[in-house]
């Protein structure tokens, strides 16, 4: 197999959980670009729509059906339907997350069982869907989203932070139980990256001033960016492709060096070298 080849996923069906926006429309951008069957689900059909709507302007043809990752029901029927429409599923990016930024003495119970079910229990619940389809096959990929979250706690995220630490243990027990199966199972761990979830942490403030987590993330990013979806393209497809048959359990941060950095005094930043950035920021912001 050529170099070029082993970055390629031609004929593959890649199911990216909620991809109607945000990082997994970039995922799955990504893939169809390597030659992959594109099959996503969100939450709600107005959301399929909106993604179905984001894909045909991109010149994609892809699959979208409605399916709350956290419904064992909902995933199995998915899986079928697409087991039975497309084929067997090669590659699952488990991109579908929620986050709650309540000090953890004010959350309620719901509202922790809400992020574990969606961001830890979804991701289980998708891959014990398709792992036998993988292991009759011979062959899968399983692609987890964890973040610095999975590392680092931080003020008003405990139940975010919980699922995407156990996330990081659930990729290396799929990549235990199944990797003799040809199968590998790695995360994503990215840094702060302009989305729809982050977009309250970079909104203006009422006097047109920098929010002031977005003043700290800078000065905690060697690079003094967020990270834009393209940036995580590259890393999807590799963790998809053949070129990444040997490694298995790992989680890969993309995180513009946020956990190698002490970081810097936020009062030091110049504001100014962010202006640009902050026009194509709002953008996402209106999303
Ligand atoms: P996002 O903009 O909030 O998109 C998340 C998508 O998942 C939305 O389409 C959302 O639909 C969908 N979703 C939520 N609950 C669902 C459920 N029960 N079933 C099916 N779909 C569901 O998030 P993002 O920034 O693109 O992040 C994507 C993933 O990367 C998440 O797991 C996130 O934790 C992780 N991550 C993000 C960052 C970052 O800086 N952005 C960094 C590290 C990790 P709704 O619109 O209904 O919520
Ligand atoms: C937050 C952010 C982070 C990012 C991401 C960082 O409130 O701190 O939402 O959790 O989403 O997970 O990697």
């Amino acid at each position: 197999m050529g170099m070029m080849e082993k970055f390629r996923v031609d004929g593959k069906v890649a199911w990216i959980t909620g991809a109607s926006y945000g990082l997994g429309l970039a995922y799955a951008t990504a893939l169809a670009e390597m030659g992959a069957k594109i099959v996503f689900n969100d939450i709600n059909q107005d959301l399929v729509d909106r993604g179905l709507n984001e894909y045909k302007k991109l010149g994609l043809e892809v699959y979208g059906a409605v399916c709350d990752v956290t419904s064992e029901e909902q995933v199995n029927a998915f899986v079928k339907d697409v087991e039975e429409k497309i084929g067997t599923i090669d590659i699952l990016i488990n991109n579908a997350g929620i986050i709650k930024r309540i000090p953890m003495i004010e959350m309620t119970a719901a509202q922790w069982n809400q992020v574990i079910n969606v961001d830890l229990t979804g991701p289980f619940l998708c891959s014990k869907a398709v792992l036998p389809g993988m292991i009759k096959k011979g062959s899968g990929k399983i692609i987890n989203a964890c973040s610095m979250m999975s590392e680092l706690g931080r003020e008003t995220v405990s139940a975010y932070a919980a699922a995407k630490g156990g996330l990081k243990m659930l990729t290396k027990n799929i990549c235990s139980e199944y990797g003799q199966y040809n199968i590998q199972c790695n995360a994503i761990g990215p840094g702060y990256i302009a989305t729809p979830q982050t977009a309250p942490l970079r909104a203006k403030q009422a006097d047109g001033s920098m929010h002031p987590f977005d003043r700290f993330i800078r000065s905690k990013t060697p690079a003094q960016r967020w990270g834009k979806t393209e940036d995580l393209m590259g890393l999807a497809v590799f963790l998809s492709s053949p070129a990444s048959d040997f490694i298995n359990g790992q989680v890969i941060y993309i995180d513009g060096g946020i956990l190698a950095y002490l970081g810097q005094d936020p009062s030091q930043l110049d504001e100014s070298k962010f202006k640009e950035e902050e026009e194509q920021d709002i953008k996402v912001i209106d999303e």
